[in-house]
């Protein structure tokens, strides 16, 4: 029985070695898309990266953009949850800017993985 419990316990972990090796290569990005997550062209920036907004959080003045750039091997979307105010899929590099006129609290979230999620609170200036 213990036997049998360690084995299981070997496996899973093997499992689990595999399973982080196999998403490392999927969505590690090269260094230059590391730097262009950076240096957004417009607006501040939201890193998609490792099917995770970074920053999740972020506040701007009424009148900003903010650029979401897909470090990820895989396609994300930035897409406003109420209405769809905005949406856009990006894949590995691509990037989408969206400009906030109106003081708010935004949340978003990709319509491919709903566990991604993100606010921008828009202040007025
Ligand atoms: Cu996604």
């Amino acid at each position: 029985m213990v036997q049998k419990v360690g084995f299981r316990r070997r496996l899973s972990i093997s499992c689990a070695l595999l399973l982080s090796a196999a998403l490392a290569s999927l969505v590690l990005p090269g260094p230059s898309m590391a730097d262009t997550a950076l240096q957004p062209d417009e607006g501040r920036g939201v890193s998609i990266s490792a099917f995770t907004f970074e920053p999740a959080t972020m506040t701007v003045n009424a009148g900003e953009a903010v650029t979401w750039v897909n470090t990820d091997g895989v396609p994300h979307t930035s897409t406003g949850a109420l209405n769809h105010q905005w949406g856009q899929v990006m894949t590995r590099g691509e990037s989408f800017s969206y400009t906030f006129d109106t003081p708010g609290i935004y949340a978003y979230f990709c319509e491919m993985h709903p566990a991604m999620v993100g606010t921008i609170t828009v202040v007025a200036e």
